[in-house]
């Protein structure tokens, strides 16, 4: 990770160095955390974060979800993570704000623990690789099942759901596939270990619908809206491993993955990236860099004067 001159910790503008937390910290030993991923563009108007309201409204409801109760509104989210960046001097960046409960009490029970809340930006390049983005990326259906809404709330982006999506993109990887696509219990298509999935057949755009333990992806969320407005005809509804192989095209979406085409699943060949990926892929990357009038509600700018150490 490139390390950038300051985190924003519990209220604080502070040294990257130092934004440390103790080893007996609740979050470490249980995974009780919440996070979010938002990503801010450079566009011909400055830096601008893409929709940074509705990533902090996520993480309210991740919190709620968790019973903890963060000790920010998000109007102070917001103007720290816009504060952030224009510390940091990098137009384009990721942002991770994360709570978790901190040190006092271990056991379980998360009673009795402050709730820390923190903020980072880094320098963040494309999620699944530059030719991923191009050519599109080799997935396998994970041997790992999505947790399902009665194991962990799905809809909560909480840290300790991701041992899940850990576990599935390393025996991805290990057995040589870019990434992973995990099914629910009952063997419904559900998300990539980062990302939401959809698929093109016959003209028509599917993707899982929100009960199939998916995390609600506000890029999800995006590309319906961008898909319908071109036109498209987008359809939410369980879908099987099968309409993944026999599909037109599939791609994936997330704020880290932005939109990445899959050009096979379980070896079997989808094509390289389709006519609707590509448009779709061109018309969010419009839309986060700030050259499309028709979405410029979801850019909120942050003032950043260009730091001396800018590549
Ligand atoms: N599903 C999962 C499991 C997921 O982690 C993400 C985001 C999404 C769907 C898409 O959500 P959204 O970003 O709101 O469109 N994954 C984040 C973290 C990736 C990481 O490796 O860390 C992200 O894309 O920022």
């Amino acid at each position: 990770m490139q390390e950038l001159e300051k985190i924003w910790m519990n209220g604080e503008l502070i040294d990257w160095a130092d934004a440390k937390i103790h080893v007996g910290s609740h979050g470490l030993h249980y995974g009780s955390g919440v996070f979010e991923g938002i990503r801010a563009y450079e566009t011909p108007k400055g830096s601008a974060v893409f929709r940074l309201t509705d990533h902090l409204r996520r993480l309210e409801d991740s919190a709620k979800l968790l019973y903890m109760d963060l000790p920010y509104s998000s109007d102070e989210l917001k103007a720290a993570s816009l504060e952030l960046i224009g510390a940091n001097g990098r137009a384009e960046c990721y942002l991770r704000p994360i709570a978790f409960y901190g040190y006092g009490e271990l056991g379980v029970s998360a009673a009795g623990n402050p709730v820390e809340v923190v903020i980072m930006s880094w320098p963040w390049g494309t999620y699944l690789g530059e030719e991923g983005m191009r050519m599109g990326i080799r997935a396998k259906i994970s041997s790992w099942k999505r947790v399902g809404p009665n194991v962990i709330p799905h809809v909560s982006k909480a840290t300790g759901i991701y041992l899940n999506s850990m576990l599935a993109v390393t025996e991805a990887n290990r057995a040589g596939y870019d990434e992973a696509i995990l099914l629910t219990d009952e063997g419904f298509v559900a998300d990539g270990s980062g990302e939401n999935i959809f698929t093109v057949r016959d003209g028509t755009i599917y993707t899982p619908d929100l009960s199939a333990s998916i995390l609600p992806g506000i890029t999800r969320d995006t590309i319906i809206q961008i898909a319908q407005d071109l036109g498209h005809r987008v359809i939410e509804k369980t879908l099987i491993r099968t309409d993944l192989y026999l599909a037109d095209e599939v791609f994936m979406c997330g704020t880290a993955a932005e939109v990445t085409p899959i050009r096979e699943i379980d070896d079997h060949v989808v094509g390289p990236p389709g006519a609707v990926t590509l448009e779709i892929q061109q018309a969010y990357l419009d839309t986060v860099r700030g050259r499309s009038e028709r979405w410029a509600h979801w850019l909120e700018y942050a003032s950043v004067s260009p730091a001396p150490a800018e590549a």
